[in-house]
């Protein structure tokens, strides 16, 4: 199973050697200015830059040299990501963990591929899945798939959290511009009333489907949420138990547990253990999303994925886009002390794309121990936080024009707009172009002087420049696009968690907040006043929340 990960533990050596090299080489460029990189070398912005499968990265603007850049792809090399890549796509059980083989590449894979798991191929399957989720978005959109009552479905809602909703939200927002517009779709994920009580606002029962999105099915907010659907839908059509079968799918890994729910299991949509939650929005878990966009559509996004798995497997480190910026996050995280990086999508439709992005960095490489158990000595998965331009534009971008941080960004920018209004798309783009070229190259007090800028004013007005990004220019959003998109970044994630040793794919923080609401959970809801043994902080929380809610 380990059998090539665990050689990596014991190479700490060498990639030691790189480390300090590097450490040094930052001595060096913290104290270029990039105006100066790029007054030396008149090619830098067309030599730094990486095209392939129709996504382009300019990482010119990133403080580095090319010493650097050759220090990084060593450290790639030492840290084994060419063997780390041949095993998770062979279905080695890299999450080791979870004793799990990561395989969300296999979701895209084309219908002829093979992929092993436990010496079983996993993609005929995969396509069996996809062709039933085809079948059934169909039936839905065309209106064979009638409700209780015989009338069309026109209100499909998701319910899940965390990967089994984030995926389907970003994509539906994404590829909205593709979606079947005589139909709403909405998602409900927080344990908060408020969510489920607003989602169904104003919708007919009769009319609506839920799909209970839950990889275990035994999440507290997604089963509370999914049993008060079924009271709502239920109250709305008669009582009727029969109903459900109209009115619910499942999207899970867990039959039993399905079943137990009252969904009939041929309602029911399967994917499997080794696609971790936020891996997953291209499995069965993007039902949603299929419906919305349709089948060709989704595949068409699948295809985008796979071409940027395949890149990424195949291409020469130097000129692969996943692991360029895999390792300037690893510079900046380790080097330079970001704590952050902002993700600044220039497309309205992309506005979900930093929260889902979250999830997908953080708790992927939000880790402190290696593969070994043992202490990391570096810092590990940066805050990612973003916002579309230009919204951010006029909110934070203060703080990473002008304030004491280093914040590395990225900016996501389309040539084609999917909304061409007057000169709306030309003025998008001259934002990204004007706010990566003032942050790397500022402005200078005789700049600011030039301009008759009084005195005491100069300092104020002076940007001292030097901040780094990364531009991803592509064509248009299409959902191919996004698939090679959210790939990218998949990736990206996978390089930094190898260079760092760690397992970027499980989550054991998570798994701790759904066991600790349990215990309390009684002790808020039990009529008797309950016997408290936390701390004196959370007893009296406890007490204070029950005597409140008497009150009401
Ligand atoms: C993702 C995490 C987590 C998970 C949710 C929902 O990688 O494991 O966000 O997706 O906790 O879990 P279920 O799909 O099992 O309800």
């Amino acid at each position: 199973m380990a059998a090539r990960v665990q050689p990596l533990t014991k190479r700490p050596a060498s990639k030691r050697s790189v480390w300090s090299a590097l450490a040094s080489d930052y001595n060096k460029v913290s104290k270029l200015h990039l105006h100066q990189l790029f007054a030396g070398d008149p090619q830098r912005g067309e030599r730094m830059a990486v095209e392939a499968v129709g996504l382009y990265l300019d990482y010119s603007k990133n403080r580095v040299t090319d010493e650097t850049l050759r220090l990084l792809l060593r450290l790639a090399d030492e840290s084994g990501l060419r063997e780390r890549i041949d095993a998770m796509f062979s279905g080695e059980k890299i999450n080791i963990t979870e004793k799990r083989a990561v395989l969300h590449v296999a979701l895209r894979a084309p219908r002829d591929a093979s992929i092993l798991v436990d010496g079983k191929n996993v993609v005929p399957e995969v396509h069996s899945v996809l062709d039933k989720m085809a079948d059934f978005s169909n039936r839905v959109r065309i209106g064979a798939w009638k409700g209780h009552t015989g009338k069309q479905i026109r209100n499909v809602i998701n319910i899940g959290i965390g990967g089994s909703d984030l995926g389907p939200v970003m994509a539906y927002e994404a590829l909205k511009h593709y979606s079947e517009r005589a139909m709403n779709f909405r998602f409900v994920s927080n344990i908060d009333g408020t969510d489920f009580a607003e989602a169904v606002r104003g919708l007919d029962p009769a009319e609506t489907l839920f799909i209970i999105s839950s990889k275990t099915f035994t999440t507290l907010e997604t089963m509370t949420n999914a049993r008060t659907a079924r009271s709502w839908s239920l109250a709305g059509l008669g009582n009727d138990e029969t109903s459900v079968a109209k009115h619910f799918v499942a999207v899970s890994t867990n039959a039993a547990e399905v079943a137990k729910f009252g969904i009939d299991t041929a309602n029911m949509f399967v994917f499997w253990d080794w696609v971790g939650g936020r891996y997953s929005m291209d499995s069965a878990i993007g039902l949603s999303t299929m419906v919305a966009i349709g089948p060709e559509n989704f595949r068409s996004m699948l295809n985008g994925f796979h071409q940027m798995d395949e890149h990424f497997r195949t291409a020469p480190f130097e000129a692969n886009l996943p692991v360029l910026m895999g390792l300037l996050g690893v510079w900046y995280n380790d080097f330079f002390g970001a704590q952050t990086a902002a993700v600044l999508p220039y497309e309205q439709y992309l506005k979900r794309f930093p929260a889902y992005l979250q999830q997908l960095t953080m708790e992927s490489n939000g880790k402190h121990v290696t593969l070994s158990g043992k202490e990391v000595t570096r810092d590990t998965g940066p805050i990612y936080w973003g916002e579309p331009g230009t919204n951010g534009q006029h909110s934070f971008y203060q703080l990473i024009h002008q304030g004491t941080r280093l914040i590395p960004c990225d900016f996501i920018a389309f040539a084609k707009p999917l909304n061409p209004l007057q000169r709306h798309h030309d003025l998008l783009l001259a934002n990204v172009f004007a706010q990566t070229e003032a942050l790397a190259f500022g402005k200078t007090p005789e700049q600011v002087k030039a301009e008759g800028t009084p005195d005491w004013l100069v300092p104020h007005r002076v940007f001292e420049g030097n901040r780094p990004s990364n531009t991803i220019l592509a064509e248009q959003l299409t959902p191919e696009t996004l698939g090679k998109l959210v790939a990218l970044y998949e990736h990206s994630v996978f390089t930094q968690g190898v260079v760092w040793n760690i397992d970027s794919f499980d989550q054991w923080g998570v798994e701790l907040g759904k066991v600790l609401a349990q215990r309390i959970i009684s002790e808020l809801e039990s009529p008797a006043e309950p016997i408290l043994n936390h701390d004196s902080s959370t007893n009296t929380l406890v007490r204070r929340y029950r005597k409140l809610k008497e009150q009401q």
